[in-house]
């Protein structure tokens, strides 16, 4: 097969992609030539942990929002790979919402595994993708960082996997540019001992919101605001954290809300989401996308229907997350290599309408749980990717959305079991409040 695919970006997304063509080479099938381009030095995505803000060593934009002391959101056993578990990477049963590094840990092993690292170039952003009708291929151009060289190579296919979770979206409130303290975007928030004595804010009511003001009330913030623009988040907060309707504007260091009160903040922390960003991607192949539960424009949720041989990876908003990326890569990888076909332009639309109408019914999380448990079904249902237990994921996301709202602040320290293997997780060691040291080397010690 003489065929080429670019991959760009190496996270959850681009990994699963490589794993998937790496997969049907095991099984003794021709697989295309896959080049990934990755902008930063390691595989790993938003789960390598970056110090740096705003710009990187070579003036890139940073890609990471992750953060010091960032524990899954989400129970281990909701994304865990089909074809590589937990007990697999780790050797013995781990705890259920494990710290960043022990994440990327888990991330980087399925793919140290498959043996794919040469089919990467780090340090290798992407600039730009460009479409020949002519010869029906792609020119893709990026900069070689660390020789400081554009390359420009063809393609057969583009997967885009850069994520969605890396260019903020900052909204401004009147006064801002005066405010007599620290603003900043969760994109650029990395540790909370900053904010440890001091009046916090968070601008929100998404994960950022919970997470961020959960980590400076667990690392001594004085006080915590939480102001929303549509629906509060709705948990029983600790005694020092107030919910507030939307800002209106700041005077000084005191912050003014829709309902008429206002309160004196030392630091506004903007967990208001992140922009879709595709700078790289010609006009007529960009993606126009919000984060939402289905993506207009992609067939299946991945084929990007003004041309399929552009694949978006990982473009939803997410419950699901590493399993759904793979059961996306594994499509995209059919695709590419020709087991499934794409159907006509009409037959898209008439797929992407019937889903589109559904989400346009999702009132709840747990619907919104259903929705995407039924498409990655469905994508699952069409390839070998190995079958899993979609309904046992979707009730432990029942059964964590429902220790959430007992216990925001005591979530974590809940066991669940695993749908790949049957694990039981232990309880962790240390109760999510009092753990401050988030090192996988203490986390592992169960
Ligand atoms: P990313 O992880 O963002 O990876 C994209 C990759 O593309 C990066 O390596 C980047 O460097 C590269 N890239 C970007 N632009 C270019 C370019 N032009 N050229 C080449 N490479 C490029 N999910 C969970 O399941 N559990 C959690 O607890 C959780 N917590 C989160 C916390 C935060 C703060 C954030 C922001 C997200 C969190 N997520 C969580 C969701 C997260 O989006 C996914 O887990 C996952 O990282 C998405 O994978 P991805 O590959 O799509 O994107
Ligand atoms: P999300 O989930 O996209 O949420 C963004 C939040 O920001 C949401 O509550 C929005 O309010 C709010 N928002 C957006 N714009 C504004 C303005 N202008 N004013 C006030 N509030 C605003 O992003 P997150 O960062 O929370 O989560 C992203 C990922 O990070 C997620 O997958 C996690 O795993 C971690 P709305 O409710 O729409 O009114």
């Amino acid at each position: 097969m003489s065929k080429r695919v670019a991959i760009i970006g190496a996270g959850p997304c681009g990994t699963a992609a490589l794993r998937a063509f790496q997969s049907a080479k095991q099984n003794g099938e021709e697989i295309p030539e896959v080049v990934c381009f990755e902008k930063q030095g390691d595989w790993g995505g938003l789960w390598n942990y970056n110090w740096r803000t705003g710009l990187d060593e070579f003036g890139e934009p940073v890609h990471g929002s992750m953060y010091r002391y960032l524990w899954s959101n989400g129970p281990k056993e909701c994304l865990e790979f089909a074809d590589y578990s937990f007990d697999e990477h780790f050797g013995k049963p781990i705890a259920s919402f494990p710290p960043r590094e022990v994440l990327a840990d888990y991330i980087k092993g399925r793919v140290e595994k498959a043996g794919v690292r040469e089919w990467c170039r780090f340090h290798h952003p992407v600039r730009n993708v460009e479409y020949h009708e002519a010869t029906d291929n792609f020119t893709v151009t990026a900069h070689d960082l660390v020789n400081d060289k554009r390359v420009k190579e063809t393609f057969d296919h583009v997967i885009v996997a850069n994520g969605h979770f890396s260019t903020p979206n900052v909204p401004y409130f009147e006064g801002m540019d005066k405010f007599e303290g620290r603003v900043l975007h969760a994109h650029d928030f990395r540790d909370a001992l900053e904010f440890k004595g001091k009046d916090v804010m968070v601008v929100g009511a998404s994960y950022s919101a919970e997470d961020i003001g959960s980590q400076c009330w667990k690392y001594g913030a004085k006080s915590l605001t939480a102001c929303y623009r549509t629906n509060p988040m709705g948990f029983h907060w600790p005694d020092n954290w107030e919910t507030k309707p939307l800002l209106t504007k700041i005077e000084g260091k005191t912050c003014h809300f829709k309902d008429g009160t206002s309160k004196d903040i030392d630091a506004i922390i903007l967990c208001t989401g992140y922009l879709h960003h595709f700078p790289f991607m010609e006009d007529e192949l960009r993606l126009v996308a919000t984060n939402r539960m289905w993506t207009p424009d992609l067939y299946q949720g991945v084929a990007f229907e003004p041309n399929p041989k552009v694949m978006y990876l990982g473009m939803q908003d997410q419950f699901y997350t590493f399993n759904m990326f793979d059961a996306q890569a594994w499509w995209a990888r059919d695709v590419i290599m020709g087991k499934i076909e794409i159907p006509s332009d009409a037959d898209m639309k008439a797929h992407s309408k019937k889903w589109l109408d559904r989400e346009a019914m999702l009132e709840t999380d747990e619907d919104m749980i259903w929705f995407q448990g039924d498409y990655t079904q469905e994508l699952i249902d069409q390839t070998d990717y190995p079958s899993f237990d979609i309904e046992g994921v979707n009730k432990a996301f029942m059964d964590w959305e429902h220790h959430k709202h007992d216990d925001i602040m005591g979530f974590r320290d809940k066991a669940h079991k695993s749908l790949i293997t049957q694990t039981q997780s232990p309880s962790h060691h240390t109760k999510w409040t009092e753990a401050m040291d988030d090192s996988m080397a203490e986390y592992l010690k169960n």
